[in-house]
């Protein structure tokens, strides 16, 4: 069995990538991975050197390499993790959510038609859904819910998820979706809420809350995340899409208030800065279809999950130190100076 894992150096695709590694000794996992400024190969470093574990360095709209690397590998299954991921760089610079996320995808399967494949599955986000309102909590997406996205990332991911459901039709590629609820845990690049509230509060920074606060996710660890792509491989009927997400919803304000908490650092850190544009309210995710067909179901609980995670960044300062002293400076001030 060999599963190509693209974007494997990015926070899930890692985490996938320690998951099958240690369940699966016997498979061969070939991870894809242009090393954008998301991608850190030394995330990756207990794997390198392991004989079953191979890293290429590529692109995945780049077509002619994607079909070398399919003819020397044949891969049995490809998992697609690569895409741009920030809402908040969408909304700067949408065009190349436009070439990785839709235009990669579909080289990926294009390549997976021509050399053939027993499953293509691609890594898709609760937030093609778009949002919900805060006061209806009766409201939750199951995978019937209307696509209806607000930002230019989630549109590219919901114009993908719409070009996979086309590839399974017309030509039969036997596809499989996931939609998963916001993830945290160990190797989320800095940029996100919760590993980007823990680097600040521990440099006594100020905490960027964006207006009020109260727009609500739905958090799920990332390892349960991993688990449950891992049973839609083996298990999940071809053509589906599968929600995931553990019924977790927390307000912003609420998490950024418990890192405070938990780092020992004063909620006076908190600073209210402009919204982002079009800021979604609430995701929150209905996950009965992989509970009754896979028997899938979170296993980690955020009391727990938050305590490993925070744990973690402070044990591996010098991962992420080393990615904000770099060009993420830049980024920050860009995004967050005089906001
Ligand atoms: P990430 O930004 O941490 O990692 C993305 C990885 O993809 C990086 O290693 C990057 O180098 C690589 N990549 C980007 N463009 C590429 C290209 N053109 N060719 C090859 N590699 C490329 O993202 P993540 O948070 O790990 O998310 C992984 C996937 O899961 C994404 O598809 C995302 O839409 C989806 N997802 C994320 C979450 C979340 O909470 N983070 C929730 C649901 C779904
Ligand atoms: O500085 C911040 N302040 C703040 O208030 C940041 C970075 C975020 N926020 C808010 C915006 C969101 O309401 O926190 C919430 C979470 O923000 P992100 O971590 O940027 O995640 P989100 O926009 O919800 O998208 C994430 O979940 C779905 C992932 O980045 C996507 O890849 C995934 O599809």
């Amino acid at each position: 069995m060999t599963i190509i894992v693209t974007g494997g150096a990015g926070f899930i695709g890692s985490n996938f990538i320690f998951h099958m590694m240690k369940k699966y000794p016997d498979y061969r996992i070939v991870c894809l991975d242009s090393l954008t400024y998301a991608g850190n190969l030394s995330t990756l470093k207990s794997v390198m050197d392991k004989e079953n574990f191979r890293f290429v360095k590529m692109d995945i709209c780049d077509r002619e390499a994607v079909y070398k690397l399919f003819e020397e590998e044949k891969p049995n299954i490809i998992v697609n993790f690569a895409a741009e991921s920030h809402v908040d760089r969408s909304i700067e610079n949408p065009g190349i959510f436009l070439e990785t996320n839709i235009m990669g995808t579909a080289v990926l399967m294009d390549a997976c038609r021509k050399y053939g494949i027993d499953r293509f599955h691609q890594v898709s986000t609760d937030e093609v859904y778009g949002d919900l309102p805060l006061d209806r909590p009766d409201l939750l997406f199951t995978e019937n819910t209307p696509i209806h996205t607000s930002s230019p990332y989630s549109s590219s991911k919901a114009a993908a998820d719409l070009l996979v459901l086309a590839y399974h039709r017309t030509f039969g590629l036997p596809v499989s979706i996931s939609r998963c609820s916001n993830n945290y845990g160990p190797y989320q690049f800095p940029e996100k809420l919760i590993p980007l509230m823990i680097a600040n509060a521990l440099a006594d920074k100020e905490l960027p809350v964006y207006g009020e606060g109260l727009n609500v996710r739905d958090w799920l660890y990332v390892e349960d995340h991993c688990k449950a792509i891992d049973l839609i491989l083996h298990k999940g009927k071809v053509g589906e899409v599968y929600n995931i997400g553990g019924h977790n919803e927390m307000r912003n304000i609420d998490i950024v208030t418990l890192i405070c908490d938990a780092l020992n650092k004063p909620t006076s850190l908190i600073k209210h800065v402009t919204d982002r544009k079009g800021h979604d309210m609430r995701y929150a995710i209905d996950p009965t279809k992989i509970h009754n067909e896979l028997g899938w179901l979170p296993e980690t609980k955020f009391a727990d999950g938050i305590k490993l995670t925070i744990q973690w960044y402070l044990d591996n300062k010098e991962w992420w130190e080393t990615i904000i002293s770099g060009e993420y400076q830049n980024y920050y001030k860009e995004m967050y100076e005089n906001r």
